[in-house]
């Protein structure tokens, strides 16, 4: 049943407000008896005052929301009516002494549970998502971080429909009960909140492992997945022992249980949950073969493993005070699981694709009316604060204390905050006082990123003069008013840079003020509004070399175009040579699109071919780098350049400009192609995933330019193909041509990958990206597919997702049709799961981007939203605020 709002807006909930919890949980013993109609949950819980909280008097207050109470009772006396206040978010018990003992027995439906977030039913087996305040819909509790307790769960459940019984920590007795029933017991000896626990019961069979820790302790691992995918947990095992290994070479920490699950479920909200020693997953996140999954699949089986993993001790030995604080676990993680990727493949080709998800997700976040900061100070509903600002943009603030205290200090910040804050919940200002502490340096400027929202714009002024052998760089800084922030501050930026001589090598300078002459990249620390930077000893006019390893999350003015091309070709840092080369093309593609909507014959700037033909010609030496360098940015992320997104010149320029490059580039993209073809074993690592990846960019351009021979390449592909990766790619050919290859291939995919669900979203959303003008009504269509289901996250956000955030021609269609297909959907998803619902409306929300007929569509097709009678909380929080 859905969270139903009341006729008053849902009330705003505010960092300043926060006060200590008045009473603390030492121990809480649960027992469930699991039915899949009724579940009955009996708590006991050890409560004393908080000496730390000074409400001495105040009433315990507990958490519940949709349980049933059955009884309560306090230090073995059963509660009489009188004795508490019940109503639909708590209970409340007056009169308590100062420690206690209370038992409470509640019921829950599972099998009534559609917003996946409690106890649920998923596939047939019981799951549990307690984050963020889901523990409240299983039994009373004070359901908030900060109230850390040592957890004991009983299941007790038919053995035949549950052979499987799993809760956090270690197992450490179990049993059979009458009428074929069977129970077992779970201990989690380390004190978590509430939003760790986990419970999962079913039919599921494990695939094991096992770990040595680096003291020398055995970790027994299981990966719990439906009979049948066993053979699909190879990679996440691997990923997982990969992880634990790299944890303790790299940040000294070890895994701290006899036991280490981890279970696939196909009904899940998000894409995993770092529940103490019982990971749930979505299966997208665990299930990998090379038929089934593309390379990118393996990738984020490997990468969710990995920031799952790494939560166990940032965000579960040391956790939140409130969930303000999100991002100390959720940046610090991302910023982790960024790192062991660097690690484990390209760092530099890493590093591309993250600042790619920051761009098209977090920028585009941070300059509309959902813009936010690092740690929010209000929420009406905490569900609709993961976001990438919390993840991407706080993994990036992370990234830049490691820039400023320097990668040595920062681990011994690391040591600290662990030692420190070992079981204990706290905030973003104890992370950076522990940075600081180690490192000796002073952070206290930084600190505005976490409270400041928008991404600072960066421009330069260079002047070299060559008597004095002298370059003055001066920089200023300026980031836009955001919702509720009119006035901005300076921040502390660290600039990564070089300079870079005309011959193209590096050039050696002195910053004024220092001792040392050098050509390395050095980091300037940005701090006010305005910085003059003078180096001494220039030889020659430089280059600068600008935001080297993308060292901050900001947005540079582009240079000329002049060093634009310069820097392709020469600059050292491979981070610098491929944005130089998108920034080329975001102008090039721009100019085509005026030229478009002046009705102009379109023509590609010669010089543009040359450096895609130069970046060709070396692709070899760095294939997974050229397969990036060689792409053109995404409709979304072109439209962000300009003031007024205009839907039909970029589609049309970035469809001209792929044309052209196909067509004037053939015979190199074939022979590419042609070499790059690998008859060998499928094989998931770095140098065969960027060949796939290269020879794919190759196979993609030959079907840019709409002629039936690279068509037919590309059938041949998908008809030959033995891997996923390069049947997709071949698919993502043929897909937007309306030519019966298309059709007949799209059902052949279906007819083979019925029976895979994980295939199946694939083919869902491969057709909501078409860009075919039948699209939409195609979508539409598909919603009444026998195989499409609401219910399930995956599915909704293959269809709807995709078509909403991936397809700009067809979603922004000017009839606004496309607007209102997604607020029906959203209407409609909202009275079975609202956290899924509040995600979906979101492209909505960017109407302030776009032309004012537009405009009016897409603030209709909100306002149909927020007037709908019972819309939640959720819904409501994201409806308003993206009208304003
Ligand atoms: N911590 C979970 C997210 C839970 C979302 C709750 N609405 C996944 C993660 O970031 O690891
Ligand atoms: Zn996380």
């Amino acid at each position: 049943m859905a969270d139903a709002r009341a006729a008053q807006p849902p009330k705003t909930i505010l960092l300043d407000d926060y006060m200590p919890p008045a009473f603390l949980v030492e121990t809480v013993d649960l027992i469930f008896d699991l039915g899949p109609s009724i579940t009955s949950v009996k708590s006991r819980l050890s409560l004393k005052r908080n000496p730390a909280s000074d409400g001495q008097t105040t009433p315990l207050q507990l958490n519940g929301v949709g349980v049933e109470l059955v009884s309560v009772a306090l230090d073995g006396e059963t509660l009489d009516a009188a004795a508490y206040r019940l109503d639909s978010a708590f209970l409340t018990i007056p009169a308590v002494p100062d420690s206690f003992q209370l038992d409470i027995e509640t019921r829950i439906r599972p099998d009534e549970n559609t917003e996946l977030s409690g106890l649920y039913r998923s596939g047939g087996n019981f799951c549990t998502q307690c984050e963020a305040e889901g523990f409240r819909r299983i039994t009373f509790f004070p359901d908030r971080p900060d109230v850390m307790a040592r957890y004991t769960t009983t299941i007790v459940a038919d053995r035949q429909l549950a052979p499987v019984l799993l809760s956090n920590g270690n197992p450490v007795d179990q049993g059979d009960v009458p009428n074929g029933r069977h129970w077992m017991k779970w201990e989690d000896p380390h004190p978590k909140p509430s939003y760790l626990f986990a419970l999962v019961a079913g039919d599921l069979v494990p695939v094991k492992d096992q770990f040595t820790t680096r003291s020398g302790r055995d970790v027994a691992l299981a990966i719990w997945v439906r009979r049948g995918d066993e053979a699909k947990c190879g990679h996440a095992m691997q990923a997982l022992k990969d992880s634990m290994r790299w944890d303790e070479t790299v940040f000294g920490l070890e895994y701290d249980l006899d036991h280490f699950n981890i279970v696939a479920v196909s009904d899940f909200n998000m894409g995993a949950m770092e529940n103490k020693g019982l990971n749930i997953f979505n299966t997208k996140y665990v299930l990998a073969a090379p038929a089934t999954a593309t390379d990118q699949d393996f990738q984020g089986v490997e990468r969710v493993i990995a920031h799952e993993y790494f939560h166990n001790w940032t965000g579960d030995r040391v956790t939140c005070r409130d969930w303000f604080q999100l991002s100390l676990k959720e940046g610090l993680t991302v910023y982790r699981d960024q790192e062991f990727m660097s690690d484990q493949h390209s760092r530099p080709v890493k590093r591309i694709s993250d600042v790619r998800v920051l761009r098209a997700l977090q920028f585009p976040e941070d300059s509309g009316p959902l813009s936010h900061p690092v740690r929010p100070s209000a929420y009406m509903q905490i569900d609709n604060f993961y976001t990438s600002t919390v993840y991407n943009k706080g993994a990036e603030l992370v990234r830049m204390i490691e820039t400023l205290i320097g990668k040595e200090n920062f681990r011994k910040g690391m040591d600290l905050y662990i030692a420190r804050h070992d079981n204990q919940a706290v905030t973003v200002e104890d992370f950076v006082a522990a940075m600081q502490d180690a490192s000796g340096m002073d952070l206290a400027g930084f600190k505005r990123w976490y409270t400041q929202a928008g991404t600072p714009e960066i421009e330069i002024d260079d002047h070299y003069d060559a008597t004095r052998q002298s370059y003055d760089l001066t920089i200023t800084q300026h980031t836009a008013p955001t919702p509720g922030q009119p006035d901005k501050q300076p921040l502390l930026i660290p600039l990564a840079m070089g300079l870079i001589g005309p011959d193209g090598t590096a050039l050696a300078a002195r910053l004024a003020g220092e001792n040392s002459l050098t050509a390395d990249t050095r980091i300037l620390r940005l701090e006010s509004a305005r910085q003059t930077f003078r180096f001494e000893n220039v030889a020659a006019p430089p280059v600068p070399s600008l935001l080297r390893g993308f060292s901050a999350p900001v947005k540079l003015q582009p240079l000329s175009l002049d060093r634009l091309k310069f820097l392709t070709s020469h600059d050292s840092d491979p981070f610098v040579r491929w944005d130089a080369g998108q920034q080329l093309a975001v102008h090039t593609v721009l100019e085509i699109a005026k030229s478009w909507r002046r009705g102009e014959t379109l023509a590609l700037d010669p010089e543009f071919i040359d450096t895609l033909r130069r970046i060709l010609a070396s692709a070899a030496e760095d294939p997974a780098f050229a397969a990036e360098a060689l792409t053109i940015p995404s409709e979304s992320e072109l439209g962000d350049h300009m003031d007024t997104v205009d839907v039909e010149a970029i589609h049309a320029a970035r469809r001209f400009v792929r044309q052209t490059i196909g067509r004037s580039l053939a015979p190199a993209w074939h022979r590419l192609y042609t070499e790059l073809t690998d008859a060998g074993p499928y094989r998931v690592e770095a140098v065969a995933m960027g060949n796939r990846a290269l020879r794919n960019t190759a196979l993609a351009y030959l079907g840019a330019t709409e002629e039936p021979e690279w068509f037919a390449l590309a059938h041949r592909q998908f008809a030959d193909a033995r891997n996923m990766t390069d049947v997709l790619a071949a698919l993502m050919v043929l897909n937007d041509a309306d030519r019966p290859e298309r059709d007949a291939a799209l059902a052949q995919f279906f007819a083979t990958w019925q029976s895979e669900e994980l295939v199946i979203d694939k083919w869902f959303a491969l057709q909501a990206v078409s860009r075919l003008p039948s699209t939409l009504e195609r979508v539409e269509a598909l919603i009444l597919h026998p195989a499409f289901d609401a219910r399930n996250p995956n599915r909704v956000r293959a269809l709807i997702g995709s078509f909403a955030t991936a397809n700009p021609i067809r979603f922004h269609e000017s009839s606004g049709r496309g607007y209102q297909f997604l607020a029906d959907q959203v209407l409609r998803l909202d009275q079975a799961n609202p956290q899924l619902a509040a995600r979906q409306i979101l492209p909505l929300g960017t109407w302030r981007r776009y032309d004012p007929a537009r405009q009016a569509l897409m603030q209709q097709a909100l306002e149909r939203v927020l007037g709908a009678a019972k819309l939640s909380k959720n819904t409501f929080e994201m409806a308003s605020k993206s009208l304003v």
